[in-house]
């Protein structure tokens, strides 16, 4: 916050199937054949090659918000308001809002991760961590290299009963995306490892590990994996971020 500007990377995960919980909110809400987006916002659009599910948090209140006749956005209120003063709806201002529900109701959700390994389609699944106050309310997961995200899904597998998910949801395969001298080239599960963390709520250690990870990713980092592989992460970081913007898939975001 205060007089920092984030520059976030927004990403478009077209819904490709709702769960029966959503299906008459929306269909009440969005026009027969009209696309739905989750937009998780990133700082780090060179781990999209990575994406094995999207978080929302499951107490957090969403709404869908019309861009054009077919394009509709899932996000928090505030991110919409923000957004509505950066040119990402078409009147300055406005952001309409055409139905409302709850991060709980679209869990199972299946959703269109751009530039993922996983071309199927991935699931929004909650984490109690998201932030309802920061980027959109909805995340992305990265569990190579984001330690936080690696935690959650780890979590969500061996109590997928309890957050009422499919195990097999939580489960799809790491595939390793950046390799760093320190951590090789799965930095988020090597670090959670080192540093014994056992769940999502070790806040204090998981900062740390993030931070760890974020620097030694950005600064040591190399590509291993898609169309910059062998480059440096401080240079893909940019040509990922214009590659799916230039293919329709992201939109630059700030607050
Ligand atoms: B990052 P900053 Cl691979 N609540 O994207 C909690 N976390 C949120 C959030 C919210 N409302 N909105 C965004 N984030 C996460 C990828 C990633 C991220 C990797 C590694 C580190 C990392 C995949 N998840 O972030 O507080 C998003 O996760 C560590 C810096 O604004 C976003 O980028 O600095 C990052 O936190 C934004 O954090």
């Amino acid at each position: 916050e205060g007089i920092n500007v984030q520059e976030y990377t927004g990403i478009k995960m077209k819904v490709l199937e709702w769960p029966e919980a959503a299906k008459k909110t929306i269909q009440g809400a969005v026009p027969e054949g009209a696309n739905v987006y989750f937009v998780p916002a990133t700082l780090r659009p060179e781990t999209m090659y990575g994406q094995t599910c999207c978080f929302v948090g499951p107490k957090i209140t969403y709404g869908i918000f019309k861009v054009s006749d077919n394009e509709y956005f899932f996000l928090s209120d505030r991110a919409a308001r923000n957004m509505a003063f950066q040119s990402i709806f078409p009147e300055w201002g406005v952001f309409p809002k055409v139905a409302e529900l709850q991060g709980a109701d679209v869990i199972g959700t299946l959703v269109n991760a751009p530039l993922s390994v996983h071309s199927n389609g991935v699931r929004i699944l909650p984490m109690e961590t998201v932030k309802a106050t920061k980027g959109t309310g909805v995340v992305t997961s990265v569990p190579s290299d984001s330690p936080d995200d690696y935690a959650t899904v780890v979590d969500l597998a061996k109590k997928a009963e309890y957050y009422g998910i499919k195990k097999e949801w939580a489960e799809l395969e790491i595939v390793p995306i950046i390799e760093t001298p320190s951590y090789g080239n799965l930095t988020a599960p090597t670090l959670v490892k080192q540093m014994k963390i056992n769940s999502p709520k070790d806040a204090k250690q998981l900062a740390e590990a993030k931070e760890l990870a974020y620097k030694e990713g950005f600064y040591q980092g190399k590509m291993i994996y898609g169309e910059f592989k062998g480059r440096p992460v401080q240079e893909a970081k940019e040509l990922v971020r214009q590659a799916l913007i230039d293919s329709g898939n992201a939109f630059n975001y700030a607050e």
